[in-house]
């Protein structure tokens, strides 16, 4: 099939129905990691709140599907198809997830501070905004060195009202680094709605940094894929840094135990109306795909994903998190023994290398 599908953003999308198709189990795949992690965490084998994605899957498909392969990336705690999509073993992130032995970093991030060393993925942020600065620094020095990399940092609609956004996105212009900030505008800051703290677009603010920016329907993964490849070639040809704002539905509660006491049921019922995944399959089936041919590709990544979750689980507890739950809150300074956890045989080379850097600093 070759059927060219527009967008209806201003940005002509020359995606093929192949392409679609593509993007579309790419989120399928991010929301059933989603759907399998919530269930892991309700059948208590995930220490901790999880904050899923789930709405959210077109901001990392449809960024990272224009971006290179060796383009690094940064998170927040929402950033789990951020993970996936920069291509991490789905097992190994499981693991970590659940505290698992052969976590991708060894089960020592769980799930807001997942990272892989080694890779692109630099990893994700549970201090609001904290990602910006960060990202700043990574692009400095890809900059400094003359590598052709554009580092991509995803955050919040809440995130732009901290201070080390500022500061990120006025030393990000003041020094035209490789950065594209790309905000998730689900609407939400935790219980506190965006329209309550910002009175201006978030675009406009952007723009009042000296950065071009964007604004893009989440809705439609077409138009963040075309967005995002305008402004990611923006940042590769060296024309400063930019914003992208991607507005997308938080189909669920701010983390896993959110009640929503705050929240209407318009409000709810609109998120789910935005569902991206839904806007796609139509646009398939529109597009003349059968929909059983659909349904069979759906399953096999499902499959794959459900397989990933059972490799974890069939993983021994990490040795290190045991410790941690078992001596419950600790006061005073930790014993050097703590710090002396050894890595194991199934942590990757970087990862071993990773831990013992870190034991030798924290001694
Ligand atoms: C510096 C800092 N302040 C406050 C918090 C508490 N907090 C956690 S999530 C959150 C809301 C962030 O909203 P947003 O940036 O829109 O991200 P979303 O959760 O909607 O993805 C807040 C205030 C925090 N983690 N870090
Ligand atoms: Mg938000």
């Amino acid at each position: 099939m070759s059927t060219t599908t527009t967008p209806p953003n201003g940005i002509e999308s020359d995606l093929s129905v192949d392409e679609l198709l593509d993007l579309h189990l790419r989120m399928y795949r991010i929301r059933c990691f989603e759907q399998e992690v919530l269930e892991l965490r309700a059948i208590g084998a995930i220490f901790g709140s999880v904050h899923p994605c789930i709405g959210q899957e077109s901001a990392p498909v449809g960024v990272l599907a224009c971006a290179s392969d060796v383009d690094p990336v940064l998170a927040t705690y929402r950033g789990h198809g951020w993970a996936v999509e920069c291509g991490i073993s789905l097992a190994e992130l499981f693991a970590e997830i659940m505290g698992r032995d052969g976590g991708v970093t060894g089960a020592r991030g769980g799930s807001a501070y997942l990272t892989a060393p080694g890779t692109r993925f630099l990893g994700q942020n549970s201090i609001v905004a904290a990602g910006l600065p960060i990202a700043n620094g990574v692009a400095l020095a890809a900059k400094t060195l003359g590598r052709d990399e554009v580092t991509i940092v995803s955050f919040g609609d809440g995130a732009t009202n901290q201070g080390a956004a500022h500061e990120a996105f006025v030393l990000a212009v003041a020094r035209n680094l490789p950065v594209l900030f790309v905000c998730e505008n689900n609407g939400w800051s935790e219980m506190t709605p965006i329209s309550a703290t910002v009175p201006v677009s978030l675009t406009e603010r952007a723009r009042a940094y000296g950065m071009a920016s964007w604004s893009v329907d989440g809705a439609d993964v077409r138009a963040v894929a075309a967005s995002s490849n305008v402004a990611i070639e923006h940042v590769r040809s060296a024309a400063g840094p930019a914003f992208l704002e991607i507005h997308v539905p938080r189909m669920g509660g701010h983390y896993d135990a959110d009640i929503e006491h705050y929240r209407s049921k318009e409000d709810k019922e609109a998120a789910h109306h935005k569902d991206p995944l839904v806007q796609s399959r139509t646009l398939l089936l529109a597009a003349g795909m059968p929909a059983a041919e659909l349904d069979s590709r759906e399953q096999e990544v499902a499959d794959a994903v459900a397989r990933a979750r059972g490799e974890a689980e069939s993983r021994p507890p990490r040795r290190m998190i045991q410790s941690s739950t078992s001596r419950g809150p600790h006061s005073g300074p930790l014993p050097n023994r703590w710090w002396t956890v050894a890595t194991s045989p199934t942590d990757s080379p970087s990862t071993r290398l990773c831990v013992t850097r870190c034991a030798k600093v924290r001694k």
